[in-house]
């Protein structure tokens, strides 16, 4: 059984849709991010940088608590066994795309959001985020020309990205001002992971 510590937002949304194709069982506690419940005592012993999502599962030796979305999406398909291949160039190669979504791609569209909506408006900080969230979703665009799913087959590798792009691309592009412009091989491959029944029921409305 695991204990999964969340509240509804992109990154919650990669660590659930793992948990669902892990197989796991789970109980959900929500922590309220928007009345500081992510400071409180408790929930900084499972996660000290005070952030979710966050896991505890408690196994036959004791419990194993998991923060950050990146090690919490590793550690589940180390677990269950799935989604993360064994051989060292395949493993490689999904560790690389994993990262890379959850902390380069994942890192800086926050900020680009944040800028966008911010009350005063900063040019510069705005034109730096786009200029470089435009530049990742060529990246992958060209990587998604090349092969089928990020680490080529599909695995834990397309799950933050994929929260990541559905999310943002639409709203990139529009900002990009046509510097971003069609992405049928990302738009392909957001079709391909997103009719997969694990993903549609952490997507689906409401969740
Ligand atoms: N690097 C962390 C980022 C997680 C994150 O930014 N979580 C946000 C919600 S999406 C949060 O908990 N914010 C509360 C706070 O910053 O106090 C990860 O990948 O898990």
């Amino acid at each position: 059984m695991i204990d999964f510590h969340t509240w509804p937002g992109p990154n919650s949304r990669k660590a659930q849709i793992m948990l669902e194709e892990a197989g796991a069982t789970y109980t959900v506690h929500r922590v309220d991010i928007t009345k500081g419940e992510q400071f409180a005592p408790e929930f900084l012993k499972i996660s000290p940088n005070n952030k979710i999502p966050a896991i505890v599962d408690h196994t036959p030796d004791g419990p194993v608590a998991v923060f950050e979305t990146a090690a919490i999406l590793l550690y589940l398909a180390e677990t269950s066994g799935r989604l993360l291949p064994t051989e060292p160039a395949a493993r490689a190669s999904t560790m690389a795309w994993l990262i890379w979504g959850t902390s380069s791609l994942g890192g800086a569209l926050p900020q680009l959001h944040h800028f966008v909506d911010a009350p005063e408006k900063l040019p510069a900080a705005i034109e730096r985020y786009a200029a470089d969230c435009v530049r990742m979703f060529k990246v992958q665009e060209k990587r998604l020309s090349e092969v089928e799913f990020l680490a080529g087959d599909y695995s834990v590798a397309d799950i933050p990205a994929f929260c990541s792009t559905a999310g943002w691309l639409q709203r990139v592009k529009t900002l990009s001002n046509g510097a971003l412009g069609d992405t049928p091989a990302t738009d392909r491959w957001l079709k391909a992971v997103g009719e997969r029944p694990a993903v549609q029921r952490v997507m689906s409305p409401g969740l």
